[in-house]
């Protein structure tokens, strides 16, 4: 399964870094992609074991919207 994400606030590598980790640390994420550019994160992930919202919770609780 893969989504794309809407994240708003990332400006920096720090930003990108720090989702992309927040991501990957979940069982089941395969790939994070961060364009910094567009705000978009590509996610690839295995739907049984991680939800869209688990996704989604990683990246607000490092302190960034998902629109
Ligand atoms: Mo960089 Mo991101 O100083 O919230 S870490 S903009």
């Amino acid at each position: 399964m893969q989504t794309s994400l809407d994240v708003r606030g990332m400006t920096c590598g720090h930003c990108k870094m720090s989702v992309e980790g927040a991501l990957n640390e979940l069982e089941g994420v395969s790939s994070v992609e961060v364009d910094l550019g567009t705000g978009k994160v590509q996610v690839t992930y295995d739907e049984s074991k991680v939800t869209l919202e688990q996704l989604q919770e990683a990246v607000e609780d490092q302190g960034y919207d998902v629109a």
